[in-house]
């Protein structure tokens, strides 16, 4: 576009979320990833929300449609139409045939089964779902009560949310992934060692449709593509059943802490609900998600490295690498539910003045354990992340895996820049704000890409990619400085 015709930034990320738009939800990208993806839906609706509130409502609800009966809410709810643009595509799952997994196949002992009539993946992706709707919740409280839309949504989320906690949960009491795709950040090297034990082949021919719109540099080899579709295969051939070991069991502290910020999401829509009598308990997701904060403080902190890592639960042992996704606790860090809420029944109250938890003071939301915040935002400043570079990379500068091109494996992502932008606004943290938001910066002039370079800003993956889009118009829009806001009282 010429200069003098130059866009509004948050126009311009408008635009491209319209044109991903299907009519019931949003792709991620109309080339690379034609369907809908459950943490993308997600994070897309946190941004359409201030423009299209209704469309962001309509988007969580389409993903909820394609929940499973046992409550697992799909890694991917496909759009048979396109089924030959991305692999693997609802065929590897048996679904769209009428008689596979994902198109409601007959339960048979332990086997899972996917909706009646839609063809979905048989694995999950992190749980932000229920703290999007919260927000879009806050953006249009009229619209959203003139829907039903908390009292349509709050159970399908608690169902997802209880079946992490009864079919997902591991030996150290927190949600285990089966799955590289499932944590989102599929190529970190958190999940390496794991994945070498995966025999690298599988019975299904692997199909790389990605390769067209992103460098073989950028996406993951073809030796891990085997393992992923082995491990999928292996899942799918046991029913995705949950007790049957696939060979990949690992514990992630994003996908941990976004269940917990997602919980105390709930808390409040059941606080919000419970004024009409549908006796939703707060407190229940209140008692939730201080479970799992103390079993990440327990099992997953490490010391030297000054975050949170993953942990093997087939081995029990932790993965000693330094990523993005250990930094993400810190959304934990401060009063989540910022006061507003009934009395707590858990938490440490964080001092707001120095960012740092205390003692084990009675305070809305759960908090990390004493001293943790403080180290967080050390290591985020410090030389692995943003005190060596313009940008947040994915994983530790310092990290031998490092690599500023690969996907998840050094490029800096604005959902990442998003979760962490959150937790130091919240902190109050305004230098480390402003360089979060300098990623933002870069979002538009780069045709909103997937990732970018770590250090020129430069764009990577796929473009008009929807949750850049979307998290760059809630960055330019929103005024929150809470993960957990109030809702947006009406304009007079
Ligand atoms: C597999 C859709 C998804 C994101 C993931 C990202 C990437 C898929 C892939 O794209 O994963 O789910 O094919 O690489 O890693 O976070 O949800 O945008």
């Amino acid at each position: 576009m010429h200069k003098d015709l130059e866009e509004d930034p948050a126009d311009a990320a408008a635009r491209v979320l319209e044109a991903s738009w299907t009519g019931r939800h949003t792709v991620p990208a109309t080339g690379l990833y034609p369907h809908q993806w459950s943490w993308d839906s997600a994070f897309v609706a946190i941004g359409t929300r201030h423009r299209e509130p209704a469309r962001a409502r309509a988007e969580l609800v389409t993903l909820l449609d394609a929940q499973w009966p046992d409550g697992r809410v799909p890694q991917i709810v496909y759009d048979v139409e396109r089924d030959d643009d991305y692999a693997p595509g609802a065929g590897f799952w048996g679904a769209g045939t009428g008689a596979g997994l994902g198109a409601g196949a007959p339960s048979a002992g332990t086997t899972a089964t996917g909706p009646a009539g839609r063809a979905t993946s048989g694995l999950v992706q992190p749980p932000v779902h229920a703290w999007a709707a919260w927000l879009v919740h806050c953006a249009d409280p009229a619209g959203s009560a003139r829907e039903g839309f908390l009292a349509r949504v709050y159970p399908r989320l608690a169902r997802w949310h209880e079946y992490l906690h009864v079919r997902r949960t591991g030996a150290v009491g927190l949600p285990v992934t089966k799955h590289p795709w499932e944590t989102g950040t599929d190529n970190s090297p958190l999940w390496d060692a794991a994945l070498e034990r995966v025999p690298p082949q599988s019975r299904t021919p692997v199909r790389r449709p990605d390769l067209r719109h992103a460098g073989t540099g950028e996406r993951p080899g073809s030796r891990d593509y085997r393992r992923y579709y082995r491990l999928a295969e292996t899942y799918r051939d046991a029913g995705c059943a949950d007790d049957v070991p696939v060979g990949f069991a690992m514990v992630c502290p994003l996908f941990s802490t976004l269940l917990a910020v997602s919980e105390l999401a709930l808390a409040r829509m059941a606080a919000a609900l419970h004024d009409g009598g549908r006796g939703a308990r707060a407190d229940v997701h209140e008692a939730a998600a201080a479970r799992v904060v103390a079993a990440m403080d327990e099992h997953l902190w490490d010391e030297e490295l000054g975050l949170y890592v993953a942990l093997d639960d087939t081995t029990g042992r932790t993965v000693r690498r330094a990523t993005v996704n250990g930094l993400v606790p810190l959304l934990l860090a401060a009063d989540l539910a910022s006061g507003t809420t009934g009395p707590a029944t858990s938490g440490r109250k964080v001092d707001a003045a120095t960012g740092t938890t205390a003692g084990t003071a009675a305070g809305v939301g759960t908090v990390l354990a004493t001293g943790r915040a403080e180290r967080l935002l050390a290591t985020l400043a410090g030389p692995g992340f943003l005190g060596g570079g313009p940008y947040l990379p994915s994983i530790s500068r310092e990290d031998p895996a490092f690599d500023p091109a690969l996907y998840w494996r050094g490029p800096p992502w604005f959902n990442m820049s998003w979760l962490l932008l959150r937790a130091v606004q919240a902190l109050g943290r305004d230098d480390l704000a402003a360089r979060l938001r300098e990623h933002f910066a870069v979002a538009e002039p780069e045709g909103f890409p997937e990732y970018t370079d770590p250090d020129t800003g430069a764009g990577r993956g796929t473009r008009q990619f929807s949750w850049t889009a979307a998290l760059t118009l809630d960055v330019l829009l929103s005024k929150e400085t809470t993960a957990l806001p109030n809702p947006t009282p009406p304009s007079v």
